[in-house]
């Protein structure tokens, strides 16, 4: 497989700043060559550079850095549709308003190839805010909101192509929802798997359905992951650490599940800090959760090619 790795330091999406060194970080953590490593082919397209922001401004005072943000989405809308033509896009972020950019992108190439996208959310927090709802204004707060289409971006995120339905949304690993985002998420219908979810059926039965509807309707697979949605114990490296989240096994078992399904065509890294790492281990994890997706296993296990 063609492996694209595209950096994308954009930080001002949240509370603090740092994660502009997370493409960084994973480069020195060694992403490149454990991907090598499996026989995959890998460029690295260096990092984005988003335009220059243009001066824009929102009711609610409480929003951060919009035209930062609105520049970055922008840029990245265009690289994830061009990049998604062939081989596997690795967005490595940056903070998780990367996904306003990426998603919006590939899902406009997944309807121009007339197929069905998908997005596995892994997360502590739903990111389903819009520029109306958000209180802390940390633009990474609204990622999910706006990709699905939710109003309340108008005249300021770019205008979508292709919404991402939100029933091919799941959601996986959500302890943290803020009142505004539980209301919508349910009356938008997306599928939310919180944390007690997990500890009462375990991720595996929750995610083969999922990847069973993807397979039965053909679908593009999109991977969101954000660093905090992995336990803080084990991923220190975020600004927003929330206790109680998935297990060093939980997350690789996902990563595994999801490449014997062969159903993934593109992913996000996001919220990498590197200023709050421990010697590096959240990169490196991240490095190595990259590598079981990619086929890394510890017995030898037949894998099907769905997918592109
Ligand atoms: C909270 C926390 N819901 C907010 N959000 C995120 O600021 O809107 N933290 N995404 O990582
Ligand atoms: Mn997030
Ligand atoms: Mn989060
Ligand atoms: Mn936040």
């Amino acid at each position: 497989m063609l492996c694209k790795l595209i950096g994308a330091p954009v930080q001002e999406g949240a509370g603090r700043m740092g994660c502009d060194m997370g493409p960084s970080a994973l480069r020195t953590a060694g992403l490149g060559p454990a991907l090598q490593e499996l026989d995959h082919v890998v460029i690295d397209l260096g990092n984005i550079q988003p335009a220059k922001p243009r001066e824009m401004t929102h009711p609610n005072e409480a929003v951060k850095q919009l035209p930062e943000i609105v520049a970055w989405i922008e840029a990245l809308q265009e690289v994830a549709y061009r990049e998604s033509l062939d081989g596997m896009p690795i967005f490595m972020g940056g903070d998780h308003a990367m996904a306003a950019g990426t998603i919006p992108g590939l899902a406009k190439r997944a309807a121009q190839r007339g197929r069905p996208f998908f997005v596995l959310w892994l997360d502590a927090h739903s990111d389903f805010h819009t520029l109306e709802t958000t209180q802390s204004g940390n633009l990474h707060g609204t990622p999910v909101a706006y990709f699905i289409g939710r109003s309340g971006f108008e005249g300021h995120f770019p205008v979508l192509d292709a919404p991402v339905a939100p029933s091919n949304v799941c959601m996986l690993g959500i302890r943290s929802i803020d009142s505004a985002e539980r209301i919508a998420l349910r009356a938008d219908g997306v599928t939310v798997h919180d944390m007690r979810t997990i500890d009462e059926h375990g991720v595996g039965a929750l995610l083969s359905k999922f990847l069973a509807r993807v397979q039965a309707e053909n679908g593009l697979l999109h991977v969101s992951l954000d660093v905090d949605f992995l336990d803080p114990e084990i991923a220190p490296a975020v600004g927003t650490t929330v206790p109680g989240g998935a297990s060093f096994r939980e997350a690789h078992l996902i990563m595994e599940m999801l490449h014997d399904s062969g159903l993934v065509t593109s992913l996000d890294l996001a919220e990498l800090n590197p200023f709050l790492d421990v010697r590096g281990r959240t990169a490196t994890l991240l490095v190595d959760l990259v590598a079981s997706l990619m086929g890394r296993s510890i017995m030898d296990r037949p894998t099907r090619s769905y997918g592109k």
